[in-house]
């Protein structure tokens, strides 16, 4: 039986070194003149050295009794696991990977913060524990009073690392030492951590985590857009240039932020409180999905429009940009409500006229029986005039068939006016490739996109948390400059809701009150 070893030396976690090897030498564990044949970690050690997930020194040792550091522990599992890393904020070399492992929800942000200040101090040996388990074996379970009567010392475990840990044992992940002892808050040697990631990945085999496609480079994808971001202070009037949204210097700018779900059932998320603590996660902008049918605005248009102009007022004032978006969804064709749309945004238009924070959604979603040529572009023509004559200088965004996907159809007989944007609608669950390679072909030909409306969710707004695929989408659109909105700031049961079920609308939240997909959407509001 592999056993923990009892001591630890504790030394000055090497990143600048680990990052150098990690990047340049694969040495075969043979190599390794500290990797005794016949040691307890030596099988471990050559499996993995030779498959390319854990490297050596450039003096050729494997230092297996030194404590690993969280970042070294966390890209060792990343790579056993097949996670590829993502963009992150911090500068450290392991942060593609922490970022991808905090994504795919290994751990929590208190627990490593993507900020990095954990990332060269150890790992603590019970979440070393929880983050395997994760990664490889998500559904064990352990026998509470069977498995905890095996640790001598269970009661220095912190509560939330109990399941993982008893899990671990009750698989024979962790055996514990000699003494029965886990010593959880302790740090582990290198060659402790190789032996635990090898043993669950081995248990594993088969369960990989699903991968995100590759981004295939294409020749025609733009270089990145260099983007600033900020409010309405900062940016002014918007306007469209070629295919890019720029502030009042022509600069192109980025908008991010989240959608409401409609205000005749979760308007309470639309409050000045709720867009204030959106701003503070760092969103400059504010969708506000004013339904139409189903109970919205056409059967109550006082109130709702009051509330859709309290709205617009607390973005106002916390300085951000404001979508108002005409919500059609069960009545997919704009004509059938064209003349309430045109007193609605005369009214609007008019009130907001002077002011640079307001774009005009003019039709959500398209869909069903509805044509581009003899629905949806005059439809747009007459409200486009209407928005005009009110409000000359404002971004309007025009919707198109499909809810939403069909900008090529609508690129293909354009509409004639300065700073309108198509909106492409996705949600990550069902929406990949195909949509992404529309986004890349109208751009080319100098149609502006704004992704007006896009969920981590399938298309119906539950399923998943589609993280991985939305990653993907959102690296594609930050390569592009491309503005969004998240689908959606509320509290509802769904995967898509950002809050969790009886969040408050009326405080700051935290990071317990954040579903996974508010998380996730909200660490992206900076890119
Ligand atoms: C859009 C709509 C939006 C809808 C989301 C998710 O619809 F703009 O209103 O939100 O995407 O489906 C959902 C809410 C639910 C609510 C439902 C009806 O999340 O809580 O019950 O609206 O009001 C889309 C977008 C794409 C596709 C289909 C729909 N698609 N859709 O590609 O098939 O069926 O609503």
């Amino acid at each position: 039986m592999k056993r923990f070893k009892q001591t630890l030396r504790l030394s000055i976690p090497l990143s600048l070194i680990i990052v150098l090897c990690c990047a340049l030498f694969t040495l075969p564990a043979a190599a390794f003149s500290d990797v005794a044949p016949g040691s307890w970690y030596e099988k471990a050690v050559t499996q993995m050295t030779d498959s390319g997930q854990l490297s050596g020194y450039p003096d050729g040792t494997f230092r297996p009794n030194q404590t690993i550091s969280t970042a070294e522990f966390v890209a060792i599992t990343a790579r056993r696991a097949g996670l590829s890393p993502v963009s992150a904020e911090s500068a450290h070399w392991a942060a593609g990977y922490t970022q991808a492992a905090l994504q795919t929800g290994w751990y929590d942000w208190d627990e490593i913060p993507p900020t990095g200040e954990k990332f060269n101090q150890p790992i603590t040996r019970q979440l070393a524990v929880k983050i395997i388990m994760k990664a490889f074996m998500p559904d064990a379970r352990g026998d509470f009073n069977k498995e905890s009567s095996k640790i001598s010392d269970f009661s220095q475990l912190d509560g939330r690392y109990y399941e993982a840990v008893l899990a671990a044992y009750s698989k024979g992940i962790v055996t514990g030492d000699s003494s029965g002892t886990f010593r959880p808050k302790s740090g582990l040697s290198r060659a402790e951590a190789c032996v635990l990631i090898q043993r669950a990945g081995e248990f594993s085999q088969g369960q990989m985590p699903v991968q995100p496609e590759p981004v295939v480079s294409d020749p025609a994808v733009p270089p990145r857009t260099e983007t600033i971001q900020g409010g309405v202070s900062k940016n002014g009037w918007l306007k469209v240039v070629g295919a890019s949204l720029c502030n009042d210097q022509g600069q192109p700018v980025v908008l991010r932020g989240m959608s409401s779900h409609g205000l005749q059932w979760y308007g309470q998320f639309a409050s000045s409180q709720a867009i204030k603590n959106t701003a503070d996660y760092g969103a400059n902008l504010f969708r506000i999905a004013m339904y139409t049918d189903e109970d919205g605005y056409l059967s109550n248009p006082d109130k709702i429009r009051q509330q859709a102009i309290s709205a617009i007022d607390a973005a106002v004032s916390n300085d951000m940009y404001v979508i108002i978006d005409w919500h059609i969804l069960s009545d997919g064709n704009p004509m059938f409500h064209v003349s309430e749309s045109e007193a609605f945004f005369t009214d609007i238009a008019q009130r907001y006229k002077d002011n640079p924070a307001v774009l005009y959604e003019i039709c959500n979603e398209p869909n069903g029986n509805v044509s581009w040529q003899n629905d949806i572009k005059p439809y747009a023509q007459r409200i486009i005039n209407t928005i005009r004559s009110q409000s000359p200088k404002s971004i309007i965004l025009v919707g198109s068939g499909t809810w939403s996907q069909d900008i090529h159809i609508a690129a293909a007989d354009p509409l004639q006016y300065e700073n309108i944007m198509y909106t492409l609608h996705f949600y990550a669950g069902t929406h990949g490739n195909e949509l992404r390679n529309r986004i890349d072909q109208v751009m080319a030909q100098g149609f502006p996109v704004f992704v007006s409306e896009w969920g981590t969710s399938r298309a119906d707004g539950s399923g998943g948390v589609f993280i991985n695929e939305s990653c993907q989408w959102l690296d594609f659109l930050n390569q592009r400059g491309i503005s969004w909105t998240n689908w959606s700031l509320c509290d509802k049961n769904e995967t898509s809701a950002a809050l969790r079920p009886g969040t408050s609308p009326a405080k700051p939240w935290t990071q317990a009150e954040l579903t996974e997909s508010g998380k996730f959407v909200f660490s992206r509001f900076n890119g």
